[in-house]
């Protein structure tokens, strides 16, 4: 009995380290994820590191619980039955274990909340801002403003399949990309225009709701360049699905490059291209649900 649960504990440990080796390979240096993958997309910032060190630690800690249940349970299952035990004890009290079994789960307790709370403290603990961002989601695409630089803003627009240039993902390209500076504090101011949404980069550890009315901020520091890929992450709609964010960390110089060129061509945007653009993206064959396409205010309608 003792050595098959030996046994069971190596292999257990064996299936673990090989998931943990997977994991970590599956996802290697892209940020989206890819066909098979089990663990979280790489890191990139130091948030979502930390975030998937925590995850990584509650699997472990998970993991021992439920083979110390398993463990058990088949002990007393071969040890106890009827036929190994024909006169079981009246034993209904030991003060011991009723001691064990409260104080082992609060120093398992104990030990999570330690990693959880730094963790949840760093997340919202801001740093100054190097960048800022404010993104607003739309039914069903989201827009960008940078405050700080005026005439950059544009829309992010899903780009649709027959239109994917190389090397873009299906459902996560879209037509305009964030651009951000690496090794920067980026601070993303995050709201909506008609329906809860929310701003999502899981290499980033990013995840916000985008609140009607309301200002919600995320931050980020990608360590490192290349194409992030988020989705909206609120359930918003008939194309919830069709609204990912898309995120190109560069260099410094290639940031000012970007932000020169991008002020030049910046189209507002407005209410007649929300309206043109909402009618683009309806199915064929059917209308846009948004009521009069007369009425003054988009907010409104949108709110059903
Ligand atoms: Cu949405």
């Amino acid at each position: 009995m003792y050595h098959a649960a030996y046994r069971g504990i190596k292999i257990a440990a064996a299936m673990m380290a090989a998931w943990t080796l997977w994991s970590a390979s599956a996802g290697a240096e892209t940020g989206q994820p890819v066909p098979w993958q089990i663990g979280m997309q790489p890191a990139v910032t130091p948030i979502a590191e930390q975030m998937i060190a925590f995850h990584d630690f509650l699997l472990y800690i998970t993991a021992g619980i439920v083979l110390f249940v398993f463990v058990l349970l088949a002990y007393v299952m071969v040890r106890f039955n009827k036929r190994a035990n024909q006169n079981p004890t009246q034993t209904t009290h030991n003060t011991l274990i009723e001691v064990l079994w409260t104080v082992v789960p609060i120093l398992i307790l104990l030990a999570i909340s330690v990693p959880s709370f730094r963790l949840l403290f760093a997340q919202y603990d801001y740093p100054e801002a190097d960048l800022v961002i404010k993104a607003t989601g739309h039914q069903w695409y989201w827009s960008y403003e940078y405050p700080d630089h005026e005439g950059v803003n544009f829309d992010a627009v899903m780009v649709e399949e027959a239109d994917l240039k190389q090397g873009q993902p299906r459902l996560l390209a879209t037509d305009n990309d964030v651009v951000v500076p690496v090794n920067k504090n980026v601070h993303v101011l995050v709201t909506a225009s008609d329906v809860i949404h929310n701003w999502t980069i899981p290499a980033f550890g990013s995840k916000i709701d985008a609140v009607p009315g309301r200002i919600l901020r995320t931050w980020f520091r990608a360590e490192k360049e290349g194409m992030y890929y988020g989705q909206c992450s609120e359930l918003c709609g008939q194309r919830h699905a069709y609204m990912p964010i898309a995120v190109k960390v560069v260099s410094e110089e290639e940031f000012e490059a970007w932000l020169q060129k991008t002020k030049g061509q910046a189209r507002m945007h407005d209410g007649g291209s929300e309206k043109r653009r909402v009618a683009d993206l309806a199915p064929r064959g059917s209308e846009p649900d948004r009521g009069s396409e007369d009425s003054p205010s988009n907010q409104s309608e949108a709110r059903d």
